[in-house]
């Protein structure tokens, strides 16, 4: 009997400093960081072809983040050290070939770190790994494509099928592969932003009648008053700064709300202005909020509940004409609002009175205000009621659907909205379902599919499912790592379409197939010519991007081009009659059919490509609601605060300055101060005098959960500024620790920033 290839990173600490956290962000240093790793993958000449062309009006978008281009002249440097990082990840002069799986084993690959795994570079052809093998062989696409076709065809229910996607997929490859899973008859498309902002989304929905943000750019840049919460802009929207920055310049106050007082949020030297990128800073944040874990809920309520009482004392606080043109539920709120208890919500919040009424008084005085928020506020278990809460704040102010104010919560993965636009959701509305019926003559099913944790339920009880992954890492992404592995390794077939090497590669079905593909940098040709995609940002702005690198192989397909592959194989129903060659020869031909099937792309093949791209339809901008009421709804929600209960913490799981989600690029931490390991435990000094534990100690942390517990080992302390009773750890490690049943309610995202656990001295 082989040996079962481990489902989490191996517990081998490394050399760990610990040096002093940074007090700003961006700065020369950042410029050297970038080059250094861009360079040091690449090559000089690979390097700065890509990074001269990335985020270029006429280039390729950044695999990064969602967070938006200039509108105006962009630098010749439009980039950031972690875009930088992660362009460089891409283009990698290192290749996974025949020989990389002939010298290793699935169990041995499962032995090494996430790090070690991304510097092996670019899968460079496909492979299989059959059942009872132990290593991946090379196998033809053709034959890869006729495999799956088998295995399709002996399941008995369409349902039996799982599509997850990742953020970074193309509007273009997005599209189809939603066509794909409903022609085939699932609306099983769980998708990366059901652990993202699905909490945002939802709330978003209810509040507004649209679960997208609602500013540009130049909203910020005009803004009285931006809050930043729950979000490390300085580590994953580095470009977010430079918007702070101008904001600043024109007079804003920023507010960042966080347990910890992040190195972007407090300075920020433009790397790309001389001056400051030799050392000369702008201050950001002018009042950092160090709230509890899960305080926010308790901290919205409170400035709510304050205006309430200053609009008492003297009227005009609340904007009354906006609230009874355009909502609807203010008495409501109001009564429940009145009904709270200060010391509750100040207890629960965990900043002083005093700090809650300076809040308030900034909202008062502020005709245009800012919410920007991301993790921090959508992965808890009340992170809706939370996001409605906010979005009270800006209902009772009128600070929304006009210049310089409104909602914006910063997405992550570049496309992950417009992957959502496309239809990758488990239950889309009937006009789109109708939409794509007239287009393809298919018949959709209505019956709603299963997002992330549903899958990962239904692949854990049902043995023999397929499941199929447009990017990502599914295994590392997702809560309860043993869990979800044993759920993977029920498949029958796991269908990856990858990039690079990862644990959901490792961790798989009784079959597993590698589909490699182009990135995003590369250079795309098909029939028809050379090809290019689209994505939309975090703004809503729908733009192209082309590749300009050689492939990283000769044998390399784009997305596109393995979906339709998949898609001739699969669906062999005779009624299904989508030319799916066409669309992989003519990406534009893929453009015309979402035009006429989703609104807001008229024009799309033109408008597209025009420099800069263009905005997709939010009529919120316009002060349309289009809600169950037909107008912006005030969300009532009970105070529901996670505590850790005696003798415990409440943990968040957070990101590293050296990873994008499970790619981990380095193991340090720049702007925390942390070098040379990951394996860490982030705790107050005097939490851990309590427990009578050192600084460098090597502890074992429990979580618990309905009577569960699960158990991670080997993690070094490090005394941090962290509000008492908060913990946090880097993810994708800690993922072990997060229950498959703690979720938000109603957006079912993974509660993994409120997590209870225990921690002990390690033993063996
Ligand atoms: N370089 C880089 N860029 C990235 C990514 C990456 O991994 N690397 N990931 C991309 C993706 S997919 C996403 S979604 C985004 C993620 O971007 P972020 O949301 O900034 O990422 P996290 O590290 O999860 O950070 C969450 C922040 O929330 C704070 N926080 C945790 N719990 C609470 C809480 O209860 N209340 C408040 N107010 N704050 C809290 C943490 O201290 C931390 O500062 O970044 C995107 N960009
Ligand atoms: N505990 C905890 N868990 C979390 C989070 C957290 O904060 N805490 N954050 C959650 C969030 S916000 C997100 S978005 C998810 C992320 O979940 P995913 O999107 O599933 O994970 P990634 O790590 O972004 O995926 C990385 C893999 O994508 C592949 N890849 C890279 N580029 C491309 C490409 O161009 N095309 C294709 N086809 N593949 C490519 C590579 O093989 C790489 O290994 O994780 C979530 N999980
Ligand atoms: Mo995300």
């Amino acid at each position: 009997m082989p040996r079962r290839p481990a489902e989490n990173t191996p517990e081998a600490l490394e050399d760990l400093e610990i040096g002093k956290p940074c007090n700003k962000a961006g700065g020369v240093e950042a410029v050297y960081h970038a080059m250094r790793h861009a360079v040091g993958k690449a090559g000089v000449v690979r390097a700065k072809d890509s990074l001269t062309s990335l985020n270029q009006k006429s280039g390729f978008d950044c695999p990064s983040c969602a967070w938006p281009d200039p509108d105006g002249d962009r630098s010749r440097f439009e980039f950031c050290e972690n875009g930088a990082k992660a362009v460089a990840s891409e283009t990698t002069a290192a290749r996974i070939g025949p020989e990389f799986f002939e010298r290793h084993s699935v169990v041995e690959l499962s032995e090494h770190s996430d790090y070690w795994m991304d510097q092996q570079g670019r899968i460079t052809e496909p492979f299989v790994l059959r059942p009872g093998s132990d290593r991946y062989k090379h196998i033809s696409w053709e034959d890869a494509f006729q495999l799956v076709g088998q295995e399709f065809a002996s399941l008995q229910n369409p349902n039996e099928a799982i599509f997850y996607t990742s953020g970074r997929a193309s509007n273009e490859a997005a599209f189809l592969y939603q066509l794909l899973a409903r022609a085939w008859g699932t609306n099983n498309l769980p998708d990366c932003s059901n652990m993202c902002h699905e909490s945002s989304g939802l709330a978003l929905k209810q509040s507004i009648g649209i679960g997208k943000g609602t500013v540009t750019l130049q909203d910020l840049r005009e803004a009285e008053l931006i809050l930043v919460a729950g979000q490390n802009p300085g580590t994953n929207h580095p470009r977010m700064l430079s918007t702070l920055q101008q904001a600043k310049e024109n007079g804003a106050v920023i507010v960042s709300i966080n347990p910890l007082r992040e190195a972007g949020l407090v300075a920020f030297s433009h790397p790309q202005r001389l001056t400051q990128a030799l050392g000369a800073k702008t201050d950001l944040a002018d009042e950092f909020v160090r709230l509890k874990i899960n305080g926010d809920q308790a901290l919205f309520q409170g400035i709510g509940k304050r205006l309430l009482e200053m609009d008492s004392e003297k009227s005009g606080v609340v904007d009354l004409s906006f609230v009874s043109e355009f909502t609807d539920g203010f008495e409501s709120y109001k009564e429940k609002l009145e009904s709270l208890d200060w010391d509750r919500l100040i207890e629960a919040c965990g900043v002083s009175k005093e700090t809650v009424d300076r809040l308030a008084g900034l909202f008062a005085k502020s005709e245009k205000v800012i919410s920007c928020w991301a993790m921090g506020l959508t992965q808890h278990r009340n992170s809706v009621a939370t996001i409605r809460d906010l979005t009270n704040l800006h209902l009772l102010r009128g600070a929304i659907g006009k210049r310089g104010a409104g909602l914006c919560p910063v997405r992550g993965h570049s496309n992950v909205q417009g992957d959502r636009t496309m239809g990758i959701f488990e239950h889309m509305p009937e006009w789109f379902y109708q939409g794509l019926e007239r287009e393809f003559g298919i018949d959709c099913p209505r019956e709603a599919g299963v997002n992330a944790v549903g899958s990962i339920l239904d692949m854990k009880a049902n043995a023999g499912r397929i499941f199929v992954s447009l990017g990502g890492n599914f295994l590392s992404a997702t809560p309860d790592t043993e869990y979800t592995a044993d759920a993977l390794r029920n498949c029958r077939l796991t269908v990856q379409i990858s990039t690079k090497l990862n644990r959901s590669h490792l961790v798989a079905g009784k079959t597993a197939l590698i589909l490699p593909c182009l990135g995003r940098s590369e250079r795309d040709v098909q029939d028809s010519g050379e090809q290019w995609v689209s994505m939309e940002n975090s703004m809503g702005i729908v733009h192209s991007s082309s590749g300009q690198l050689e492939p990283a192989s000769p044998k390399l397909k784009s997305e596109v081009a393995i979906i339709c592959g998949l898609a001739k194989s699969i669906l062999t129903k005779a009624n299904i009659r989508i030319d799916w060659s066409n669309f992989e020869g003519d990406y534009s031909l893929i453009r015309s059919a979402i035009e006429r099937v989703v609104p807001g792309f008229e024009n799309y093949n033109i408008r597209a490509r025009q420099p800069g791209g263009y905005y997709l339809p939010n009529p919120v901008k316009e002060r349309q609601f289009e809600t169950d009421t037909g107008k912006a709804n005030f969300g009532v929600a009970d105070l529901d605060i996670e505590r850790p209960l005696v003798g415990r913490f409440l943990l968040m799981t957070i990101r590293s300055h050296d990873q994008f989600n499970t790619t981990v690029y380095g193991l340090d931490d720049r702007y925390r101060g942390i070098k040379g390991e990951r394996r860490v435990v982030f705790i107050n000094p005097e939490d851990m005098e309590k427990l009578s534990l050192k600084t460098f100690d090597i502890v074992d942390v429990h979580s618990h959960f309905k009577g569960e517990v699960r158990v991670t080992r080997k993690y070094r302390l490090v005394p941090y500024d962290i509000p008492a009773g908060c913990l946090a750890m880097y993810f994708p490690e800690a993922n072990t620790l997060v229950p498959i049943g703690h979720m938000a309610a109603g957006s079912e995202t993974p509660a993994s920033k409120s997590i209870q656990v225990e921690i002990r001295k390690h033993s063996v």
